[in-house]
């Protein structure tokens, strides 16, 4: 084999790494939002709170962003929209095609791209491989300030690992059917006084308006929006139409830039 002088030592790809993200995690530990799941409405929320000045994290649990976007409508690769939310495509630059049935579709891969890339160009942080597990909570006020989380692999494999802490003026459950954040409350904060009611079937003229309306504060410091506020306040599912989601997380994201902004 031909001899050279290594320029790319492998020791400075670890240091490299270590370093910063150790940096980028001790940054991480406090945040004025953190945002649960990094599907559409999580996306959303994270791009306006962002752009308002909060510094914000998305923890979400798998390696990928956009939840369930990406497999459209039952593995066809376009998802709906309707006319009155094409102002909000435009605005993260997510092309559109207008079909005879009064809806638009746009293609799950650009939309998770120009969704996250605006989030993130808005100055939000994402971890990936981040499962929150449980909450943080304080009394006198009683309130929701942070979440705890752990590496998804260590999650999955069962493994006993204490995991790590993340403060935030704001949780927002943003995982989907799930609501899994609201359950936690439910579960573990018993004095919340929070309920999950579960989603009803599908009507996605009435679903869409819903989970919008209903996106915001379930307790002190704890918010739900996309999805997750279908399962948390028993409304209507609605498939693959997703302006309703969008909607969902701009609402959110102006309810907590109007309640934080005296904080
Ligand atoms: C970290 C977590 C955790 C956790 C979950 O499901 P999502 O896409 O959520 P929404 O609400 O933004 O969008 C819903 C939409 O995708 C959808 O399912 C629709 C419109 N369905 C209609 C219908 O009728 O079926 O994304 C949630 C994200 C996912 O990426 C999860 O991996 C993540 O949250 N997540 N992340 N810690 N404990 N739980």
């Amino acid at each position: 084999m031909r001899r050279f002088e290594a320029v790319i030592r492998e020791a400075n790809i670890t240091r490299a790494i270590v370093e910063h993200a150790l940096r980028e995690l001790k940054e991480l530990s406090e945040v004025d939002v953190a945002i649960v799941g990094a599907g559409p409405s999580g996306l959303t929320a994270a791009y306006y709170l962002a752009k308002g000045g909060f510094k914000v994290l998305i923890l979400e649990r798998r390696f990928s962003l956009g939840g369930g976007t990406g497999p459209g409508g039952n593995l066809l690769p376009k998802a709906a929209f309707q006319k009155d939310v094409l102002p909000l495509l435009e605005e993260f630059g997510i092309r559109y095609s207008a079909t005879d049935y009064g809806l638009y579709v746009a293609s799950p891969p650009e939309i998770i791209a120009k969704l996250a890339a605006k989030a993130v160009d808005a100055g939000a942080s994402v971890l990936l491989g981040a499962h929150v597990q449980d909450l943080i909570y304080r009394v006198d006020p009683l309130r929701v300030c942070g979440v705890v989380w752990v590496w998804t692999p260590v999650h999955e494999g069962g493994y006993h690992v204490d995991p790590l802490f993340t403060e935030a003026k704001a949780v927002v459950d943003a995982t989907g059917h799930g609501a899994e954040v609201v359950s936690i409350a439910c579960r573990k904060i018993p004095e919340l006084g929070v309920a999950i009611r579960g989603e009803r079937s599908a009507y996605a003229d009435l679903s869409e308006k819903l989970v919008s309306e209903y996106a915001g504060r379930v307790a002190p410091g704890l918010y739900v929006t996309g999805m997750a506020v279908a399962s948390v306040y028993g409304l209507p599912r609605m498939g693959p139409i997703f302006g309703g989601m969008l909607l969902s997380g701009k609402r959110i994201a102006e309810i907590i830039l109007g309640e934080l902004k005296g904080i």
